[in-house]
């Protein structure tokens, strides 16, 4: 396969590199584009050297299968027609199409047959916080519907990218050499030694887009009228994220219903073995591929409700390996 990587040089872009070839993913050829700031950089993939393009309204997209688009949702709006033209399927991480009726949103362990219905040839990759949500979520859909979901989120530094990862550590840098955070560009408060109840931005129902992303995202991939309330936080851990979800279910199910559920299923670790202090944390889960649940228990506060606690790698499962995953389930799936 002919595979392109756009945003080569960006956090999500390094790891489509590392994932494609830790997972041997059939690539004859790979072309890697970015933009004026990183054309010219050479990554290396299984030994050799490619050098990132800039990316152009031109034919470089021709012979091109796949085309992995993680430069966000301005570049993947601009340039969809020029990257798909020629037949290639593109698998976009921005959330310019993940709502377009034409374009399915697939979480592989979810609803992965999904994505044999792309008539643009363009296949969107959800939200992290949804990917996250869904893959433990859907195992439980099938003990009993799943009326309502709240959450709160925490969320790293790596949600925002490479440059937001770099700006906390030199915030922290910062505080213990001068005392004082000078640095603030990526987030739009000071995020070392604090938690930010915003991310994304603010909607007109005082939601966030982040927030209203699980809401609606959620529905279109699990196929569902499940209503999802979320308070996403950035919190400064610097990769991985994690969510509290309480969910309330058409009939009570047991908590021991929900770890079997969960054990058996793809995509999801259960480590959760409370009353000897054994629980997923960030750091557990930073450079993993499953997401791992724990502190699984009922709701005090109403009977046909659980709770329970995750986390995942918000670059891998969150965005690469998802995409990742979708390219592998077209490849062994697709006819044409
Ligand atoms: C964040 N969910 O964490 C976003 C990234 N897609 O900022």
């Amino acid at each position: 396969m002919r595979v392109a990587i756009v945003g080569a040089s960006g956090a999500v872009g390094q790891e489509l590199l590392r994932i494609l070839a830790e997972r041997d993913f059939p690539v004859d050829d790979l072309v890697l584009f970015g933009s004026a700031r990183s054309a010219g950089r050479k990554y290396n993939f299984k030994g050799k050297d490619y050098e990132v393009r800039l990316l152009q309204h031109n034919d470089d997209f021709k012979g091109v299968d796949i085309a992995f688009t993680s430069a966000g949702g301005d570049t993947s709006e601009v340039f969809a027609e020029t990257i798909t033209k020629h037949g290639a399927i593109m698998i976009d991480n921005s959330s310019a199409f993940r709502m377009c009726d034409d374009v399915p949103l697939v979480v592989p362990e979810v609803n992965a047959e999904d994505a044999l219905n792309c008539p643009r040839r363009i296949i969107a990759n959800p939200n992290c916080t949804t990917i996250m949500m869904v893959v433990v979520m859907k195992p439980i859909e099938r003990l009993s519907h799943i009326r309502k979901i709240h959450i709160a989120s925490y969320q790293s530094a790596s949600g925002a990218g490479a440059a937001a990862m770099q700006e906390l550590e030199q915030q922290y840098k910062e505080l213990v050499e001068e005392g004082r955070v000078k640095t603030i560009n990526k987030f739009s408060h000071q995020l070392a030694y604090n938690v930010i109840p915003q991310i994304d931005k603010m909607t007109p129902n005082d939601y966030t887009k982040e927030e209203m992303k699980m809401f609606n995202e959620t529905r279109k991939i699990m196929h569902s009228d499940v209503r999802t309330s979320a308070t996403c936080v950035r919190i400064s851990s610097l990769r991985s994220h994690s969510e509290s979800v309480w969910f309330e279910t058409e009939e009570p199910i047991s908590v021991e219903s929900i770890r079997k559920a969960l054990a058996a299923a793809p995509g999801v670790t259960l480590v959760d073995d409370p009353q000897h202090y054994v629980y997923p944390m960030p750091l557990d889960s930073a450079g993993k591929d499953d997401i791992y649940v724990g502190r699984v228990r009922k709701d005090l506060a109403d009977d046909n409700s659980n709770t329970l606690w995750l986390t995942g790698d918000q670059i891998r499962k969150g965005a690469a390996l998802n995409a990742v995953q979708i390219a592998e389930y077209l490849n062994t799936h697709r006819k044409d």
